[in-house]
């Protein structure tokens, strides 16, 4: 519960530990395997915003000189970020695989020891890095599945599970303050750090996204590789209509994770489409639009790829990319008519 009062209640929130033991109460079955899990997910968020904060103070602007398996220059950042995450994820034990961005090949937890973790996590450890060095927000995003029955080898196999198997998914933005947001498929909540006592704080229980928003997200810099029905809804969005809420306002930061946040909260529509730099789209499906796309279903709102629910895309590769629509229900359903050509620039 969210006190009435102001901040210095601080002992009236409820911590995400509290909660995540709360909640993995109501389970009767519950090992308590997934909220260990989830604690050194939080562990790690919390590394990462410690050496975010030193950012500018000690060097870890600029790269590492490396190029990562997307073929991007990977920043210092991107690899200790990397390195905080899997470093929780090995010592908490509740892990048997990661996939990360940062890694071209999943990354096996304890290999040969018979007791193994039975979840396998998949994540981008720093979503919009080239922004880091001008303070713009960052961030993490997270995907959790289990080891499927059966199987007792975590191999990257294991991890090909379409996003409706996902058992937990949520993100962290570096931003003007830390927040975390992850749903276990039982709606979305979100815990922003303290830095005073180091602890996410229960901020914003039951996040909800609007049905409708007046903000789109996209990169308008790739309008001449969009498909004409694409082009078309950019211009309708454009349209001065006062009566039907249009113009509507552009916001991109270029972290996904920041536009994704800002659009959950005050509703909006986010769109990474196909274009002639990146034909399959940019954002990957395992670790940027599966979990959002979760997090957006649980609130209420919709993911696509323009002609698919995003978590029903059977996957095919660990580092795949997908065109990616997400955000409010509304306003992605428009986005697809107009790419199926339901609509037009005359529409209402
Ligand atoms: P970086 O992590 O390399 O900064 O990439 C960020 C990202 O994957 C996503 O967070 C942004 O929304 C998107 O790329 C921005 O891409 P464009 O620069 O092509 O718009």
């Amino acid at each position: 519960m969210q006190p009435e009062g102001k901040l210095e209640e601080i002992g009236a929130f409820i911590t995400l530990e509290q909660f995540i033991i709360d909640n993995q109460e109501s389970v009767a079955s519950s090992t308590g395997a997934f909220s260990r899990l989830l604690r050194d997910i939080s562990v790690a968020a919390k590394l990462v915003n410690w050496h975010m904060r030193r950012a500018g103070i000690v060097d870890v602007f600029g790269s590492t000189g490396e190029i990562n398996v997307q073929g991007e220059v990977q920043a210092v950042m991107d690899a200790l970020a990397h390195k905080e995450f899997v470093r929780a994820l090995r010592r908490g034990g509740e892990c048997c695989m990661i996939g990360s961005e940062e890694h071209s090949e999943a990354i096996p937890m304890r290999a040969g020891e018979v007791e193994q973790g039975k979840y396998i996590v998949l994540l981008d450890p720093l979503d919009g890095s080239s922004n880091i060095e001008v303070n713009v927000s960052v961030g993490t995003i997270f995907s959790i599945y289990h080891l499927p029955d059966g199987v007792t080898e975590a191999t990257v196999d294991a991890a090909l599970q379409p996003g409706v198997q996902q058992v937990g998914a949520g993100y962290v933005v570096y931003g003007s303050s830390t927040i975390l947001v992850y749903t276990t498929g039982h709606g979305v909540n979100g815990f922003t750090l303290d830095p005073s006592i180091g602890e996410f704080l229960l901020t914003h229980p039951d996040i909800r996204i609007p049905d409708d928003g007046d903000m789109y997200s996209i990169n308008e810099g790739n309008y001449e590789s969009f498909e004409l029905g694409l082009k078309k809804h950019i211009k309708w969005m454009q349209q001065e209509r006062p009566d039907a809420k249009r113009p509507l306002s552009t916001r991109y930061i270029g972290s996904f994770v920041a536009d994704f946040h800002r659009n959950l909260l005050k509703g909006g529509l986010y769109m990474y489409p196909a274009t002639h730099k990146n034909p399959s789209g940019k954002l990957r499906l395992m670790y940027e639009a599966n979990p959002l796309a979760f997090i957006v279903e649980q609130a209420g709102g919709m993911a696509s790829t323009g002609s698919q629910r995003i978590m029903e895309v059977v996957p095919t590769a660990l580092h795949q990319r997908i065109p990616l629509f997400i955000g409010s229900s509304k306003m992605v359903e428009t986005a697809l008519a107009f790419l199926r050509g339901e609509m037009d620039l005359d529409s209402p």
